[in-house]
């Protein structure tokens, strides 16, 4: 195949909606977490929170495969799976100030987000715990014959957990549609995965389990439209789970107040790269001609709007009621 024809190839990968839905949402993302950090640091938003910035490749090219019917389960830096699966600014900003008007009244906060309405079946504070639950949504799927695709966030630091393999193991068996997606930021909290994980990919774990196992480049929302997209086509026609590693970096530390002093200079630096993932697909889409400096520069002006209002939603919303304290904490039957 000529040059150019390689070209052609890769620009039809993307149609121009789904281009257009792949930037807008990654800069969506990114202006949530700069709000959020700016937001918890001043005392307007909650005590703390983790942020995604960074690691938007792996969320937004995950979810453009994804339909509303669809379910996600996520982990303690959920803020970016939230949006890539359809959250609203101002409900999800208004959940990280612990508000009456955020998706979860309030009760959820930065930590515990989940968005059922829009299949986010929640974020997790124990590592690992998606998993299993991935699993449960799983066979309800496969049970009722519902159609929908489960992915499983989850950290590099969860695949040490002893519930990793018995989630993974139990979605072979049962060839539960489910995709496990590991964002792999080298890090869980401040050791540095070398040190903690003795396979040398965490994608290989996936032969143990008789499933493919890949791993991908995550700050390159391109690849991982097309390598998560054929796992979850795969989970789609009855043909079972996958493993996809996609290795990436978070910009910031392990919580915003994390100062980052067990990472090398060039670590911290690589946001100032060609391997940041935003800046990775503004290159491609120049490169493809699919989107211009002017379309960019047009979204995101139009987002950093929108995350304003969200921020100053946020803010001028109530705190929950005190009588809200144990509604919708257990489930009655
Ligand atoms: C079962 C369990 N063990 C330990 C912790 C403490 N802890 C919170 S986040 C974290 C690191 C998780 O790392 P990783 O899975 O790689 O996710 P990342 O923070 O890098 O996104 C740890 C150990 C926890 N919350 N749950
Ligand atoms: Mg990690």
């Amino acid at each position: 195949m000529s040059n150019t024809q390689t070209q052609q190839t890769q620009a039809n990968i993307l149609s121009a909606e789904k281009t257009r839905w792949i930037y807008r949402k990654m800069v969506e993302i990114r202006k949530f977490e700069e709000a959020v950090i700016k937001g918890t640091r001043n005392g307007s938003l909650g005590p703390f929170a983790h942020t995604s910035d960074g690691q938007e490749a792996v969320a937004v090219g995950t979810c453009a495969h994804l339909n509303e019917k669809d379910y996600i389960t996520s982990t303690h830096r959920g803020h970016g799976h939230s949006i890539a699966k359809g959250g609203d600014l101002n409900t999800l900003m208004a959940e990280m100030a612990g508000k009456a008007t955020g998706c979860d009244k309030g009760k959820g906060g930065s930590l515990h987000l989940a968005d059922l309405t829009k299949g986010n079946i929640g974020a997790n504070g124990v590592v690992g715990g998606g998993l299993p639950i991935a699993c449960g949504a799983g066979l309800t799927a496969k049970l009722t014959k519902s159609g929908a695709v489960t992915v499983a966030f989850f950290g590099d630091g969860a695949n040490n957990q002893g519930v990793f393999h018995e989630a993974l193991n139990l979605a072979a068996i049962w060839k539960l549609p489910v995709v496990f997606v590991c964002e792999n930021n080298k890090y869980g909290e401040y050791t540095w995965n070398g040190y903690a994980t003795a396979a040398t990919k965490i994608s290989d774990r996936a032969a143990g389990y008789n499933i493919p196992g890949k791993t991908i480049n995550g700050n390159d929302v391109v690849e991982v439209y097309q390598t998560v997209g054929e796992a979850i086509e795969r989970a789609r026609n009855g043909e079972g789970p996958s493993l996809i590693e996609c290795e990436t970096f978070r910009i910031q530390g392990h919580g915003i107040s994390d100062p980052q002093i067990y990472k090398t200079e060039e670590e911290k630096q690589l946001h100032l790269t060609d391997e940041e993932c935003i800046k990775k697909f503004k290159s491609y889409v120049t490169k493809h001609q699919l989107l211009s400096d002017k379309e960019m520069s047009e979204i995101d002006q139009s987002i950093e709007d929108t995350v304003e209002k969200a921020l100053q939603f946020a803010i001028n919303s109530p705190y929950p009621d005190a009588k809200e304290l144990y509604t919708d904490v257990y489930v009655s039957y």
